[in-house]
């Protein structure tokens, strides 16, 4: 089995600013934690990180052709502007479960409403580095039903 692992932009300066908000680990310490947990139960994970709607709009559309079982994203700020990434996730009805490592609802109103929450398995929040592996367990027991 494969998952795709889809992270935003600016989730690449991880570790390096606003670790009060964002945690103290890197983007590539978080995947390879992940790979670790999912390893553990046969998955394989394809991780792409980009800046850019259109080039994470074209990983989900590329997703189902690779073989990609479900996927885990974080749209970073495009969760709160971005209806184009919304209607790829729904474009290609694949499960997918949308984390944040904040607690986007404890921090300004702009951050509340998440543009792809509707069309997701559920979403994880405000747990930091270990939203992903929630994240993660979430999917993968889902895609065993
Ligand atoms: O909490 C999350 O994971 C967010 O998706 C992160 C986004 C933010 O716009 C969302 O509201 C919530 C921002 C990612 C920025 O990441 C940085 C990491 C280190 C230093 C600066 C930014």
């Amino acid at each position: 089995m494969k998952i795709l692992v889809l992270n935003g932009p600016n989730l690449n300066l991880l570790g390096s600013r606003e670790p009060e908000v964002y945690g103290y680990q890197t983007l590539d310490e978080i995947i390879e934690n992940l790979r670790t947990l999912a390893g553990d139960f046969g998955v394989k994970i394809k991780h792409q990180q980009s800046n850019h709607e259109g080039v994470l709009i074209d990983h989900i559309h590329q997703a189902p052709a690779e073989g990609c079982a479900g996927l885990i994203i974080n749209p970073g700020g495009f969760t709160h502007t971005s209806v184009a990434l919304r209607d790829a996730l729904s474009g290609v009805a694949l499960p997918a479960v949308e984390v944040h490592l904040s607690n986007i609802y404890a921090r300004e109103a702009f951050r509340h409403h998440s543009f792809v929450s509707g069309v997701v398995l559920g979403q994880i929040c405000g747990f930091g580095a270990y939203g992903y592996e929630m994240a993660f367990n979430a999917l993968y027991t889902h895609l065993q039903h």
